[in-house]
C-alpha cells in the first residue's frame, strides 16, 4: 500500500507500456454504491419486509429490522454492491413495487 489509501488509483504506466503485464501500485477496486430504501406513509410493512427478503437476500428477522428503522428513521440501507448491481436492484424494486401497486421509492448513493 502507498501513502494515502485512495482506492483505485492506477500507477503511471507511462514508462511500461511495452510490458505484456502491467504492474500496479493498487488493486484496482471498483467504487461501491450503497442502495437505500425510503420511508412512505403507503407501502405496507410486510411488503417492504418481502422486498428486503427477495432482493437483497436478507432473512426475515433482518429484513424486519432494516424496514423499521427506514420506517422510523427515513432511510435505510439495503445493501452495499457495485454500480451495476446497485442500479439493478433499484430498478427492480422500483418495478416490483409499482407492479403491486405501491409507492415505495429505492435510490442508490456512492459509498
Ligand atoms: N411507513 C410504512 C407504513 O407505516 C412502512 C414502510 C417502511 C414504508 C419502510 C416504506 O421503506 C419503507 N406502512
Amino acid at each position: 500500500m502507498v501513502s494515502g489509501g485512495d482506492r483505485n488509483d492506477d500507477i503511471d504506466n507511462e514508462s511500461q507500456t511495452d510490458l505484456a503485464v502491467k504492474t500496479r501500485r493498487k488493486s484496482n477496486k471498483p467504487s461501491l454504491y450503497k442502495v437505500l430504501l425510503l420511508n412512505d406513509d403507503y407501502t405496507p410493512m410486510e411488503f417492504v419486509i418481502r422486498v428486503l427478503e427477495i432482493y437483497f437476500n436478507k432473512g426475515h428477522e433482518d429484513a424486519t429490522r432494516i424496514m423499521l428503522q427506514v420506517h422510523q428513521r427515513g432511510v435505510g440501507i439495503c445493501g452495499i454492491y457495485t454500480y451495476e448491481v446497485a442500479e439493478t436492484k433499484v430498478t427492480q424494486v422500483i418495478d416490483f413495487s409499482r407492479q403491486h401497486g405501491h409507492p415505495l421509492q429505492c435510490t442508490m448513493e456512492k459509498e
